[in-house]
């Protein structure tokens, strides 16, 4: 069952029983607040079971992890999500693949090999956060029609490649350029090779950003098939739809990038906010950019059980798109309350930051733990679902954990 879903009848004792624990906050709970404890999946019967990811489709594969599975600093490719909008490319040979640079802003269109790249280029590294713009959708009222990602559409990878900055500069560019678009060979799920899946982009001003890279390793490997193997866009920070997987074509546009999936609905939310379940004009919608501020707890699981008198040590990750974590806080008392984390430092610009608190609990009982990150404007994660908008992007509310102190 979703938040949305409750209606809160019983009292709390009721509540209680049901839990099968006292819930040691519960007069501090919001009113119409369904506990985790409640919900489907119950978190202290469902999780742990396993430790696969979840496909949520299989045409095309969309396959997400599960928030303990990203309890690792750098994630490992095991663990990363998988977002298709097309089919996966077939019978790729690397040492034929080229990427041309094309457009109306470049002075002269330019193609190179992968091994043009990595010698022509200097290579660089980066811990580079990876989220998918529709990450949390499945908590959106009125549902918003796509995957239902929890909250598992999210990864910090390390990549390698050239800065596409140098490249863009080796290749020459016009003053008028405004866009990099990219293109991809994955094919439309019609297999109408004349139509693309998904072609987005980013300004210029974020493709000669450092960190923003044409990569072709992930964690010091090739990048698997399935995240863009032989080369894709690496843009952190942003609507990982930015970041093109097999990449064969980048064009340098004088216009906003009007590729597929640029326009309406997707990969744009209402300039300003509206009612749940309005209609938006085309014009009113605006691109996604830098990705708000989020967290996760990736230890323990949700429905975890801890003995009494045993502190706990809860960790995880925050991110905040193009801008630094300043702080990390927790809740047990549903918000009430909130409590320093520790907060480490990012690896470098658009990494995400890890988080660690210890956790002493006052009495046995049902207890939540709520996370919430804030960012280096001081805008902080809300406690609730964000602004709707058609599609289900931008879910940032904090991350919640249900926990029994037995
Ligand atoms: N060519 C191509 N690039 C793509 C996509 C795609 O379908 N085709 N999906 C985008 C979206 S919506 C996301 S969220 C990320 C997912 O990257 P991953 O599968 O490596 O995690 O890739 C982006 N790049
Ligand atoms: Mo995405």
């Amino acid at each position: 069952m979703k938040r949305r879903n409750f209606i809160m009848t019983g009292s709390l004792a009721t509540l209680a029983t049901a839990i099968g624990a006292k819930i040691v906050y519960g007069n501090l709970m919001p009113s119409g607040y369904e506990p985790l404890a409640l919900q489907d999946p119950d978190p202290f019967k469902l999780f742990g079971l396993d430790g696969e990811m979840t496909v949520l489709n299989d045409k095309p594969w969309n396959i997400e992890a599960k928030a303990h599975l990203l309890d690792e600093k750098v994630t490992s490719n095991k663990n990363m999500f998988i977002r298709n909008n097309g089919l996966i490319p077939q019978g790729i040979d690397a040492a034929k693949w080229t990427v041309t640079f094309d457009g109306e802003s470049v002075v002269a269109p330019k193609t190179y090999t992968l091994e043009d790249l990595k010698t022509k280029f200097k290579q660089y590294t980066y811990q580079l956060t990876l989220e998918c713009g529709g990450n949390g959708r499945s908590e959106f009222d009125p549902q918003a029609k796509g995957n239902q990602w929890t909250v598992g559409a999210v990864s910090c990878a390390q990549w390698t490649g050239v800065r596409l900055g140098d490249v863009l500069k080796d290749v020459g560019v016009k003053n008028d350029a405004v866009y990099i678009g990219y293109h991809a060979t994955d094919m439309h799920l019609s297999g109408d090779t004349t139509k693309e899946p998904i072609s987005r982009g980013v300004p210029m001003a974020k493709a000669y950003q450092e960190e923003t890279l044409l990569a072709f390793k992930m964690n010091g490997e090739d990048i698997p098939l399935s995240h863009g193997y032989p080369l894709r866009l690496m843009a952190g920070g942003w609507p990982a739809s930015a970041s093109g997987k097999w990449v064969n074509r980048i064009s340098v546009r004088n216009i906003v990038h009007d590729g597929a999936k640029m326009e309406g609905s997707s990969y744009r939310v209402p300039c300003e906010p509206v009612e749940p379940g309005a209609e938006v004009k085309d014009e009113d919608m605006c691109i996604i950019e830098s990705m708000p501020v989020k967290s996760l707890i990736t230890y323990p699981m949700s429905g975890a059980k801890l003995d009494f008198g045993k502190s706990l040590n809860i960790r995880g990750h925050a991110w905040a798109g193009e801008l630094e974590v300043q702080k990390m806080e927790y809740s047990i008392d549903f918000g009430s309350t909130w409590q320093k984390c520790n907060l480490e430092k990012p690896a470098n610009r658009l990494a995400w930051q890890h988080f660690n608190a210890t956790i002493e609990f006052p009495e046995k009982g049902y207890y939540e733990i709520w996370a919430k990150a804030i960012d280096s404007r001081g805008k902080a994660q809300p406690m609730v679902l964000p602004g709707w908008n058609p599609k289900g992007y931008l879910n940032n509310a904090c991350h919640r954990i249900a926990i029994k102190v037995q």
